[in-house]
């Protein structure tokens, strides 16, 4: 159906999007084909934010303070305020509660203690300069690793401050440190810097995106809801408050409003052609009945596109399952807790839940060995990969990703090789990629990265693997035998930077041709065949493909807001669907990536839209609350189809699938027997 390449033209210049006017209609955006682009998280939303706007009402007086102060915020496991503003003075209720206002040699503590169950970092995302050009005082900030415990930094420097856990990166505090000199609106600062080293003014593109981002991020109410049968006209409507902010170059100030979202949404849409057996989906966010803490495991028939089950483990206060893998013979799920500490298994057809081992701080992927079926956990608070005998029976190794005397790596989305021999992680901590050699435990290599690389995809034969860097928008190619990565810089090198943002302009946020964008990547998987890459960006709320045999972008598509997770599952007959889900939303997209069979991404396509809400036939352990089907993040389809996986397949999921699924990469290892 669509058909969604961009076009050349779009372009948002500064001067449109209102800046200097009050409540400026015009929002940046940027054509597809027959398509509007909007670079945006989240939301569907509405009422509370609107009250939260009149509440707000007129911001400027009480701002106008200026006795240093001290504001707190705590960390928590709740969707939107994971950062809470909490205590102290200087917080602001504008529809996010993670924003304080304070005057110059504020002091700033964060808490992370009892209403997390996890590890944090509080870490400097972004900060103003000063007048000469350096950093903000005090800045960068950061710490070796995360903690438990509490954490302060003293602000002096008018300007725009953004703090984000490097564990759980959705995770933002604002602090806006207002000049008591200026009188016309709070201070953003002339330019910021962020935690990468990109320097761009608070006037511009990417800072607005920014700004409007974490909006849209810190309050939950302006999550995307695709979901007819609760909002009819399928409207997204994030309203900022009326405050006036200064950006580079000064008055006049800007009203925040200006950045408002009011738009409309896709509805649920079939595909045409139906998937093989399930997906599962990690709808992180959505709140039940039975427990406090939130999340749930959704599972689509993807021969019927419903909602069939629904996992939420109230016994055990299931707290932000984030991603998901099966054994062998798909018959349980292996479901990680990223805001606690343990595993839980359940058995995917009962829903009964079988174990919850403690594994360690924030255990954020699982997958398998394909050699033994033992199974992989990364410990996204700590340094190591636990290994644990199949079906989770007993902690069999902890393998560590780094070298002793090394900063702690906090590996987030680690991959294996097709014959269970090795792993991959980003360290998300350190900046780099571990290589380890599975059989004896040991480390093969590091490559440096990005900054805060956070997911991995291997090739189906282990020849190279790609690593998404968060911050930076690149995804790095690294060459596991000679010259895999192609169009690399120089002769012979290893690695290859992609640069997912090389056709934006963040002052003025022209794109230009040939228009492939995306802006923190997370999840980006190869494709059983070894032809794609297809990566969830979140910022941008694109999908971007890049073809395997140039390592360049050849296509982009639309995705939700907080595009997150990727895995493929088999189409029906053949052929693959790329599955797809967003955080700030409650729909998994279904993408195509080659509609025409001749092994080319340019044509991908979304073929379908399904929404993660429960129905009356929906199986389930307890009764969804609020935020309902939102927190996309792991996705698991079943039966596993990747090289190596496949294989293994008992006959009656083999004989589902096509002859060339059955052995997707050459003719080794032997196909799966129907
Ligand atoms: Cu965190």
């Amino acid at each position: 159906m669509k058909k969604q390449h961009m076009s050349l033209s779009p372009v948002f210049p500064l001067a449109r999007l209102g800046f200097g006017g009050r409540r400026a209609a015009v929002r940046p955006q940027l054509r597809l084909a027959g398509h509007t682009f909007r670079w945006l998280p989240s939301a569907g939303a509405v009422l509370v934010t609107f009250l939260a706007l009149i509440l707000v009402g007129d911001w400027m007086v009480p701002f106008a303070e200026a006795a240093p102060a001290v504001a707190v915020f705590q960390a928590t496991d709740e969707p939107g305020p994971w950062f809470k503003c909490s205590k102290g003075s200087g917080c602001v209720a504008a529809g996010t509660q993670s924003l304080a206002v304070v005057s110059p040699g504020s002091r700033i503590q964060f808490i992370l203690g009892s209403a997390t169950q996890t590890v944090h970092t509080t870490t400097s995302l972004l900060w103003p300069l000063k007048t000469d050009g350096g950093n903000a005082d005090n800045m960068p900030f950061d710490q070796p690793k995360a903690i438990r415990g509490q954490q302060s930094v003293t602000l002096k420097t008018p300007g725009l401050y953004v703090f984000v856990c490097k564990v759980h990166p959705f995770m933002l505090a604002a602090v806006i440190v207002d000049d008591p000199a200026t009188t016309e609106g709070l201070d953003l600062g002339e330019q910021i810097r962020l935690v990468n080293g990109v320097t761009f003014p608070t006037r511009s593109d990417l800072g607005v995106r920014l700004l409007r981002a974490f909006f849209v991020i810190t309050n939950a109410d302006n999550y995307q809801d695709h979901n007819p049968a609760t909002n009819p006209g399928l409207t997204w409507t994030v309203n900022l408050p009326h405050v006036p902010v200064l950006l580079t170059g000064g008055p006049p100030a800007v009203f925040l409003d200006a950045l408002s979202i009011n738009t409309t949404l896709d509805g649920p849409l079939p595909p045409a052609t139906p998937g093989v057996g399930e997906v599962w989906v990690d709808t992180e966010y959505e709140k039940t009945a039975g427990k406090t803490k939130p999340g749930t495991a959704t599972a689509v028939d993807v021969t019927t596109w419903k909602v069939t089950k629904k996992v939420a483990l109230p016994q055990i206060n299931m707290n932000n399952p984030h991603n998901m893998w099966t054994d062998r013979d798909q018959t349980v799920i292996y479901q990680t807790q990223w805001f606690s500490n343990k595993l839980a298994v359940f058995d995917r057809e009962t829903l009964t839940m079988l174990r919850n081992i403690h594994v360690g701080p924030a255990p954020a992927h699982v997958m398998t060995r394909t050699d033994t079926d033992q199974v992989h956990v990364s410990i996204n608070g700590g340094d190591k990969v636990v290994e644990l005998s199949p079906l989770g029976a007993n902690i069999d190794r902890k393998i560590p990703v780094q070298f002793k005397g090394e900063n702690q790596a906090q590996p987030h989305a680690h991959w294996m090789s097709f014959d269970g021999h090795t792993m991959v992680t980003p360290n998300s901590n350190t900046g780099d990629s571990t290589q380890i050699d599975i059989v004896p435990g040991t480390i093969a290599a590091k490559t440096a990265t990005g900054t805060l690389p956070i997911a991995t995809g291997m090739m189906p034969d282990t020849s190279k693997y790609y690593v998404s860097n968060y911050v930076d928008s690149t995804i790095t190619c690294i060459s596991l035998v000679t010259d895999a990565c192609k169009g690399v810089a120089n002769p012979g090198d290893q690695t290859k930077t992609i640069n997912l943002l090389a056709n934006y302009n963040p002052v003025t946020g022209a794109i230009t041709a040939p228009g492939f964008v995306g802006a923190l990547p997370i999840q980006t998987p190869v494709s059983p065949n070894g032809k794609w890459v297809v990566t969830a960006n979140t910022l941008t709320a694109t999908i971007t493909i890049i073809d395997t045999a140039t390592d360049e972008l050849v296509a982009t598509l639309l995705c939700s807001a907080g595009c997150h997770g990727v895995n493929f599952g088999a189409k029906q007959g053949g052929g693959y669907y790329a599955y797809v889900s967003s955080k700030f939303s409650n729909d998994l997209i279904v993408v195509d990536p080659d509609p025409n069979s001749d092994g080319n991404a340019v044509d991908a396509t979304i073929v379908g839209r399904v929404i993660l809400v429960a129905d009356g036939l929906t199986a389930k352990d307890d009764t969804p609350t609020q935020y309902q089907g939102m927190g996309g993040q792991g996705v698991l389809p079943i039966p596993l189809v990747y090289n190596g996986w496949v294989q293994n397949l008992p006959p009656v999921w083999c004989a589902k699938l096509s002859v060339a699924q059955r052995s997707p990469f050459g003719s080794s290892p032997a196909a799966c027997t129907p």
